[in-house]
């Protein structure tokens, strides 16, 4: 009897659950249907002249000029201001010291573009007070950069008065508009995730100047990877410390074993799991916070911290969404660490470049490539996968386009090149191709734009890709975001200092009602959200392949056609194909496509360097 009833207990406890699963959404259901948008901060927009940086708010304030002053937005790229001549011949040398004042004002102006655009989730590269452009170089991960608020000098009277502990720790005029830009997104059915650079800090960080002033004395001795300290008795200093990549501007974070299966130290990691509740509670409230993080390096912080960070994160809020930085493998520590996703460097924007930009492998190496990278994951983490085709550590989509041709010589053939220094960009490479793309380039990214929406995982975008920006790696994928209100200077100037026949810079109107087109299409089919995956057929002679998404009665068939040739693309008839002409949806070209019936198989003639979607 007692083992009956514990049975039903059971039972019922289960049948329970189910029907309350049933009547209580997934809280991260959202994470199937973003369509995410990347914003650079200090290159969005400028949208508080008030607030623009200083000379004394940069970290490189000793090696720059007096004269130096901020770089007008709508000014040639290539072609340098007084002071950048004083310091260095080299564009290179100079061009980081910039600054263009996008701030947080600026993201609020334009949070209706993104809502039009179609935009639903904005991943933000750090918004922390930093001395660099990127911001990767945190000098306080409890307050938003004093120079995106509306009141710098009011910001940092009130940082000067706190320590590490959160008791201390108030609001300043940034924070408060920072958290009014997540209220506004969040009218506009926008989620938030912000950049989480747990590995280091900047020399700038409260805890690094401390115990660099005061040595072993330091509180904060232990949360730094010391590896001398100042001999008082000699004149030079000795003092040395671990920085990522041996860059010592970035000191990084000491871990409890030196071979990273241990934690961070405790004191860094009480003060990062302060920061974390902060952001996604502030004042207790998760209605104010952030909707997640995305993880910088993530593989170089311990899996350990990962778990427990995760573990808080999700705890605070389960809509949350984490998100892995990583360029290989991203399986392990995604898995281990408790993350819901990774951006999808290898799973997409390497074999895209591979296929479509560069055809280094044919459509059928394609296909198994994107098999062997997407089986690979539960079938929930490959739907929240972030698909993208640059950002900002990579050339921007059109440069890689436009720069693509076949039998080129890789570095490292295994990524294609994607962000390989010494490769793509003209700062190492002179026959790169930075230079406007052509109509060319263009139909190549519609094409991986349309797979972008139409493939297992979300679509990511780029700022400034649906507007026309092209650049090549860092630093040229960092220009200034290009407005359809501005009137931008010609560019004229190449990276080398000569003159070049002159390119215009506009916002592209049509391509940007392609983006929006685009984003409608995937935003209104829920098979390509959720649906079931299949490959219809792939002809590496043709350059042709299509797939499937299935979902129940609903279905998706997409074809692409990369020769620059007209191809008939010819399919064994999927089960249940009408019997009609079924006219495209979508094509990337603004052309159009049928595909027709003919016994066993269904055939549609696809214009060169196209892709089309059919929704029977
Ligand atoms: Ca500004
Ligand atoms: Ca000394
Ligand atoms: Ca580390």
């Amino acid at each position: 009897m007692r083992w009956l009833c514990w049975f039903a207990a059971g039972y019922l406890s289960a049948a329970g659950q189910a029907s309350a699963l049933a009547l209580k959404p997934d809280p991260k259901a959202w994470q199937d249907t973003a369509v995410w948008y990347q914003i650079f901060p200090e290159r969005f927009r400028n949208g508080d002249r008030s607030n623009d940086p200083v000379r004394d708010s940069l970290g490189s304030k000793e090696w720059v000029p007096h004269s130096w002053q901020i770089s007008a937005w709508t000014s040639d790229w290539y072609a340098r201001d007084a002071w950048e001549q004083a310091k260095s011949d080299d564009f290179f040398g100079t061009v980081t010291d910039r600054r263009y004042g996008g701030d947080i004002q600026g993201i609020i102006d334009k949070l209706d573009y993104l809502r039009d655009l179609g935009i639903n989730a904005i991943y933000l590269n750090p918004v922390f007070w930093s001395g660099s452009h990127h911001k990767y170089d945190t000098f306080s991960f409890h307050h938003v950069d004093p120079w995106f608020g509306p009141d710098p000098p009011g910001d940092l009277a009130i940082i000067a008065k706190e320590t590490e502990d959160p008791a201390t720790w108030q609001w300043t005029a940034a924070d408060k508009l920072f958290l009014e830009m997540i209220k506004q997104a969040r009218q506009r059915g926008i989620r938030v995730v912000i950049d989480g650079v747990f590995n280091h800090a900047g020399l700038g960080f409260f805890a690094f100047e401390d115990v660099q002033k005061n040595g072993p004395a330091s509180r904060f001795k232990d949360w730094f990877d010391v590896q001398s300290w100042d001999n008082p008795d000699t004149p030079e200093n000795e003092f040395r410390w671990s920085g990522w990549h041996g860059i010592a501007e970035l000191p990084e974070f000491a871990e409890t074993a030196s071979d990273g299966t241990g934690d961070l130290v405790p004191g860094v990691k009480a003060y990062l799991l302060a920061v974390t509740r902060r952001w996604m509670a502030p004042d207790g409230d998760v209605s104010r916070g952030v909707d997640g993080w995305r993880l910088d390096v993530a593989w170089m912080v311990p899996n350990a911290f990962w778990r427990e960070w995760n573990a808080l994160v999700h705890g605070l809020n389960p809509s949350a969404y984490t998100v892995t930085e990583i360029w290989k493998d991203a399986h392990d520590v995604t898995l281990a660490g408790g993350f819901d996703a990774t951006m999808n460097y290898e799973g997409f924007a390497m074999p895209v470049k591979g296929w479509l930009f560069d055809t280094a492998i044919t459509p059928t190496e394609f296909a198994a490539w994107l098999d062997r990278t997407r089986a690979t994951w539960p079938a929930g983490t490959a739907l929240r996968l972030q698909n993208l085709l640059d950002s900002h550590d990579t050339p921007r989509a059109a440069s890689a386009a436009f720069d693509g041709r076949a039998g080129k010589k890789y570095k490292k053939r295994q990524e294609f090149d994607l962000a390989v220094s010494g490769s793509v960009s003209p700062k190492d490479n002179p026959d790169y191709r930075w230079e406007k793309p052509d109509q060319r380039a263009w139909k190549l990214v519609r094409m991986a734009v349309l797979l972008q929406m139409t493939y297992v995982g979300t679509p990511f975008l780029y700022y400034g890709g649906e507007a026309g920006m092209w650049g090549a790696n860092d630093p040229d994928c960092r220009k200034p975001m290009l407005w359809d209100d501005l009137v931008y200077d010609q560019e004229f100037i190449g990276p080398d200092g000569e003159r070049v026949r002159p390119q215009e810079v506009n916002f592209d109107r049509n391509l940007h009602a392609f983006y929006q087109a685009a984003i409608a299409l995937r935003r209104e089919t829920p098979v390509f959200h959720t649906g079931d995956f299949r490959w219809l057929g792939t002809d590496d002679d043709a350059g042709t392949l299509a797939f499937e998404r299935s979902e129940g009665k609903a279905r998706a068939v997409v074809v692409f056609n990369r020769s620059e040739d007209p191809q008939t693309v010819r399919l064994a008839a999927p089960a249940g194909w009408p019997d009609v002409a079924v006219p495209a949806r979508f094509v990337s070209d603004g052309g159009s496509a049928v595909l027709r019936r003919t016994g066993g198989e269904v055939l549609v003639e696809m214009a060169p360097l196209s892709a089309a979607v059919f929704l029977p």
